[in-house]
């Protein structure tokens, strides 16, 4: 059995990457610039991986390098640029001819028509042109990375059109820089998962599905497999996360049962089933000349085998060498991971019941997807090893050891970390402490246990200590949950609550507010750096923030808003921030994770029970309230949220953990209340990233996350407002979830989709405060007073217009003072203009 990663973090361990980008960007490097930049930090992480002990000659080292977004990758490499992006096309031909005189392609096997888009267009669908705005950005399943959304139409171009990725497996197989070979396995986007990810085409015709493109893409992966074969490529991995979620738009399974697309060639799939049977016969009939490399198909973030039906079944029976199975299960959505499950013995894992005994796969290698990829906690490797053990002999061909999803999602080495505690550190397994773990278990199961006695016995010793460390467990915060009542979960009735913020805000009709952060300029974010250095004092640093917030508000008061923020000048990020001044959490230097392009987060770690030391943003707010006679938002991010965006214990349910940093919110809420903020603001950006993919958990996922909200915000007096903000639109999924929150008001995205929301809100019964975003401001357009007028009165038209607010559709921390000074002037304008219709 060998031993393999997924997907490898592509951003480089000092973010070169981010900075090859922006200078790129910026126009103060070349296009070779930067493709040098790449080439080296693929070669780097190639040879990495062999150091780790992947093996160098088999296609155990995964490719999964981006410039920017393996999706992205995938419309380059079918040329699929949408009409709209039109004179790109014709502009990439033309440079690609050129670029097959220059050096970068000696040595490449024949590829037929293959040829290559350029980096100007390239990066124009990623980044938007001066006429055209950028490629939708949309969350990776249930991740904090975010996809480019691909726009296919019935006549969008699609072929084998750029021959990069076979382009970078001879780059690494036959480097020209004298060092190491390494056979790579290129890692790319499925072709079912690609188009199930895609949308239509604007103009496409009312009923027109992108899989009705599905022969089309296959036709063109079978070119780019088969220029992968010339090159010498003994396996290449196909992505198709789309089989495990059940929040894609098309059914599993069609009425019209398997064998339809056999029965009729010609009829587009309607199903996921039938999509894949349907690809994967094509990609691996066997026709002359053309050969492929061996197909691992890999199903991250979630278990194929479902109450609802066995998926993995569907992949056992096409003819594919391999399958990768998600043995984790993905972290935040299940508080409870498979492999636990499987170590159990318990329900819910793919080694359960008749073991792996499915018709089809006693011919392909089963990957066993044991080491978490989405998490960072160092495995109990003696166990993983008895389940990789308990799976043999139980119908695979053959066990081969893996990461459960790409690596992608974890920073790159515990090493770079000499700040973090030592015994915190112990715990703790990154991207490279990943991979050594699939290798000692890889060994452990081709040499047996007495091979890697020693690292299982330290792995174990560093799980026990992980139990028993100060801080873990917190008697105090233990007691605090255990005496928890339902009374702690409710507020007053709505309409006691809305009859008593009335009295005590007076605030007209339609009341216009912001989301709460303002533009970060450069000089706050040098500010704030120089005091994390320690160049600049507390009391300098104090100083220069409440300038900034005292700004802020006379800018708000002159703008005319009605409802007024501080602006949050003091926070790096909104989950971070809280995050290193709540007890229970560990915050990292160098733990940058890639959550779009070259934007990076570092996401906390949730390692103990929670507390709150002393209050976190009171003094900020009740600052900015001396500052005015308005009311002024208090702001905190909510329970959900922080662990959507943090690295969470794996070693108690995660409703548990949720209810922790609920009550350190809670005393937040308590305490901006005492001090006499009036409203309070309550985020859940991330509500619905966590909401799990398959649909049988997410009942009991929308139960814990509406509790915790509600365990932070319940306390709080009927005339305090609780206002929250949920970060995308299309939530028809959790509408009633929503309602649940029992906010008083909430503000949503809405202006891209025109206040598409807004009606299923009404039908839905929502009944009180609603702020539909008015501005777009993830475009750097400033919208007109008519239009902001235009998209109000599609609200009113259908919500009370007492209960409406009028917003942006998000924070304003990455627009600049301009744009915001001239949209939030229109917005204020418009507000009055329909308010005096009314
Ligand atoms: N915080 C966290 N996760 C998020 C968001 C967030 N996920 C969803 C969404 N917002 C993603 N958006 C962004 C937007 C900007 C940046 C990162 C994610 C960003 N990052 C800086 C960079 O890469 O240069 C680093 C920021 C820092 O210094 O901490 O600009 O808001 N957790
Ligand atoms: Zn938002």
């Amino acid at each position: 059995p060998h031993a393999t990663a997924l997907g490898y973090p592509r951003i480089g361990r000092r973010r070169e990457l981010k900075r090859a980008l922006e200078s790129y960007w910026a126009g103060t490097t070349t296009a070779d610039d930067l493709e040098r930049t790449s080439r080296e930090l693929r070669l780097a992480t190639v040879r990495r991986l062999v150091e780790l002990g992947l093996d160098p000659g088999t296609g155990a080292v995964p490719n999964s390098f981006s410039r920017y977004d393996q999706v992205l990758d995938v419309t380059a490499t079918l040329g699929a640029i949408p009409a709209r992006f039109g004179h790109l096309a014709a502009s990439s031909a033309a440079e690609s001819v050129a670029g097959a005189s220059t050096g970068d392609r000696a040595g490449l096997a024949p590829t037929g028509s293959a040829t290559g888009i350029s980096t100007e267009a390239y990066f124009a669908l990623a980044r938007g042109t001066a006429d055209q705005p950028p490629l939708e950005l949309t969350k990776w399943f249930d991740t904090n990375y975010h996809y480019l959304v691909p726009e296919i139409g019935p006549e969008t171009p699609i072929g084998f059109a750029d021959d990069r990725i076979v382009r970078e497996f001879t780059e690494a197989a036959r480097p020209s820089d004298g060092g190491t070979p390494v056979v790579t396995r290129p890692v790319v986007v499925g072709p079912v998962t690609y188009l199930l990810l895609s949308k239509p085409e604007d103009g496409a015709p009312e009923d027109f599905s992108p899989l009705s493109r599905l022969d089309d893409v296959v036709a063109a992966y079978r070119e780019l497999l088969a220029a992968l074969a010339a090159a010498g490529a003994p396996w290449v991995q196909l992505d198709e996360p789309a089989l495990v979620s059940d929040l894609i738009g098309v059914p599993f399974d069609g009425p019209t049962g398997p064998g339809q697309d056999r029965n009729e060639p010609e009829s587009a799939p309607r199903t996921v089933s039938d999509a894949v049977r349907r690809a994967y016969a094509t990609l691996t009939a066997p026709e002359a000349g053309a050969g492929r490399p061996q197909i691992l198909v890999a199903a991250p973030f979630g278990d194929l085998r479902r109450e609802s039906g066995d998926r993995l079944e569907l992949l056992a029976g096409t003819d594919v060498e391999a399958i990768a199975l998600d043995l984790v299960r993905g972290t935040a959505p299940s508080s409870r991971p498979a492999v636990q499950d499987a170590a159990d013995g318990g329900p819910g894992n793919a080694a359960r019941g008749a073991g792996l005994a499915v018709p089809g796969l006693a011919s392909k290698t089963l990957v066993a997807g044991v080491i978490d990829g989405h998490n960072i906690w160092r495995a109990d490797l003696a166990a993983r090893l008895d389940l990789l053990e308990s799976l043999r002999g139980t119908g695979a061909g053959a066990i081969a050891v893996g990461t459960s999803t790409s690596l992608l999602h974890v920073p790159h080495d515990v090493a770079d970390e000499p700040r973090l505690d030592p015994a915190l550190a112990g715990w703790l397994a990154f991207a490279d402490q990943k991979v050594g773990e699939v290798v000692t278990l890889a060994r452990g199961l081709r040499e047996g246990r007495a091979a890697v006695e020693p690292q299982l016995a330290e792995a174990t010793a560093a799980v026990t200590g992980r139990a028993d460390a100060a801080g873990v467990v917190v008697p105090a915060v233990r007691d605090r949950l255990a005496r928890l009542s339902d009374g702690d979960f409710a507020r007053a009735p709505y309409a006691d609550r809305a009859a008593a913020q009335r009295t005590r805000l007076d605030l007209p009709p339609l009341p216009t507010t912001t989301i709460g952060s303002f533009p970060q300029t450069t000089e706050i974010r040098t500010t704030r750096a120089a005091w994390t250095r320690g160049d600049l004092t507390d009391a300098d640093y104090e100083a220069r923030i409440r300038e900034e917030i005292a700004r802020v508000v006379a800018l708000q008061e002159e703008l005319g808003l009605d409802v007024l923020v501080h602006g949050e000048p003091e926070r790096n990020d909104m989950v971070q921030y809280f995050a290193e001044r709540l007890a229970g959490f560990a915050t990292t230097v160098h733990g940058w994770v890639q959550s779009y392009g070259s934007r990076c987060v570092r996401p906390p770690i949730l390692w103990g029970d929670v507390s709150r030391p002393e209050p976190i943003t009171v003094p900020w707010a009740t600052y900015a309230a001396s500052l005015t006679e308005k009311p002024v938002k208090g702001m905190l991010t909510g329970p959900v949220t922080i662990l959507a965006w943090s690295f969470v214990r794996d070693d108690q349910p995660l409703a548990d953990t949720a209810n922790q940093v609920a009550l350190a919110l809670r005393d937040e809420v308590a305490d901006l209340e005492t001090a006499g903020i009036a409203i309070v603001q309550v985020d859940e950006a991330a509500l619905r990233e966590l909401l799990p993919l398959d649909a049988a958990a997410q009942p009991a996922y929308l139960d814990w996350s509406v509790r915790s909200f509600r365990l932070t915000t319940s306390g709080a007096a009927p005339s305090t407002q609780i206002h929250t903000h949920l970060c995308y639109s299309e939530f028809g999924d959790i509408v009633g979830a929503i309602d649940d929150l029992d906010a008083d008001v909430t503000s949503v995205e809405a202006a891209r989709s025109r206040m598409e929301i807004v009606p299923g809100l009404a039908s839905a019964g929502y009944a009180r405060g609603i702020g539909p975003g008015v501005w777009d401001i993830h475009s750097p357009r400033v919208p007109s007073d008519g239009q902001v007028s235009d998209l109000l009165k599609l609200a009113v038209a259908e919500i009370d217009p007492r209960l409406v607010w009028v917003n942006p559709d998000c924070g304003l921390k990455t627009r600049g003072y301009e744009e915001t000074t001239a949209s939030l002037t229109n917005l204020v304008a418009a507000a009055r203009e329909v308010r005096a219709s009314l």
